[in-house]
């Protein structure tokens, strides 16, 4: 039987949000995003070819293979086994360091690893940029963690979607920021990301608005990104933040994944930057709340926020590193 092969893919938390698709086959997005990728939190997946088997088998570690996720999963190897004609099913094992679900972008650092362990493992030879293509086919963030630092992901135009694929636009050594990832809720979300981007399309009144402001979001996103500014950079990132929610907001039914504890926080962060510390807040589709932060002010930041109610626990990361094969 064939070796495991082990590929290791970090999450990350857009700074310019992804929301919507042009087209949901393929996950092509409505607008492109950028993003950091977060040491720390990754997933780490094995996987072999197993000639005893007639279906992939999907293990998570430590946790019941969600259904969903294992049937995504499965669908997305067959796209492999496809490129190369293959008979083979394969073992998969999984496993996460932060909890599944929870707005976390599991599936970014799960659909990045599965992406790159599976073509290695089926010796598919794939570059950088054709791997981002096919993760973002398993889960449109997965597209961005492949690639450590601050990382661009393109909306792209061509119908077949092989323009839409991420570019790191600056590696993890470019800047010494931090992400504190708030935890507030350990409850698997009840709704997919694909079906909440299209409630939204189909019913709110202000999709056109998120669609035609996000480009030049992302353009001031990048250029402050790249000059290092920090206080450039958490301003847009609030706003894009906001922007989003408040386009979820007015889906019908409106999409509110804040809980009371995600609202305290966006205060408690106001009110500390107001005091003089480098922070600002952004939150997925989730009531977790991230706050990118200076260095210097992780401490105090986490001794003020710490005692909020309905915190849980606070994660912290650095701009982490590429995804990766490890080699035993
Ligand atoms: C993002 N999110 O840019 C945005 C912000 C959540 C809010 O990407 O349907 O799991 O697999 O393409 O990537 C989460 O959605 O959605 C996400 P699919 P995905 O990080």
């Amino acid at each position: 039987m064939a070796e495991f092969v082990t590929a290791v893919a970090h999450s990350n938390i857009a700074l310019a949000k992804y929301w919507g698709k042009r087209q949901v086959q393929g996950n092509l997005p409505a607008v492109g995003s950028l993003s950091m990728t977060l040491s720390g939190l990754y997933t780490r997946t094995s996987v072999r070819l197993n000639p005893s088997l007639n279906q992939h088998t999907i293990w998570v570690v430590d946790a019941e293979a969600p259904n969903a996720f294992a049937e995504r999963s499965k669908h997305f190897i067959d796209t492999v086994r496809q490129m190369v004609d293959s008979d083979a099913y394969v073992e998969v094992r999984t496993e996460n360091t932060f909890p599944t679900g929870a707005g976390l972008a599991s599936s970014a650092s799960g659909f990045a690893a599965l992406a790159l362990a599976t073509t290695e493992a089926y010796g598919v030879k794939l570059s950088p940029r054709e791997l981002s293509g096919l993760a973002r086919t398993g889960s449109g963030s997965a597209s961005r963690s492949l690639f450590g630092g601050f990382v661009e992901w393109h909306r792209g135009a061509l119908e077949d979607g092989s323009d839409s694929v991420a570019e790191p636009i600056a590696g993890p050594d470019h800047w010494d920021v931090r992400m504190l990832v708030v935890i507030t809720s350990e409850a698997e979300k009840q709704h997919s990301s694909t079906d909440g981007m299209n409630l939204t399309r189909d019913t709110s009144p202000y999709y056109d608005a998120w669609l035609s402001t996000s480009p030049q979001t992302l353009k001031d996103m990048k250029a402050a990104v790249l000059a290092r500014n920090f206080d450039r950079v958490g301003e847009l990132t609030e706003s894009s933040c906001l922007q989003m929610h408040a386009v979820m907001l007015s889906a019908r039914p409106g999409l509110l994944y804040w809980n009371p504890a995600t609202v305290a926080l966006i205060h408690a962060v106001r009110a500390e930057r107001a005091a003089g510390l480098g922070c600002y807040f952004t939150i997925d589709a989730g009531p977790q709340v991230k706050i990118l932060c200076r260095p210097e002010h992780v401490e105090r930041l986490r001794e003020r926020i710490e005692n909020v109610p309905g915190v849980i626990r606070i994660l912290e990361a650095a701009p982490g590193p590429d995804a990766r094969v490890e080699r035993a």
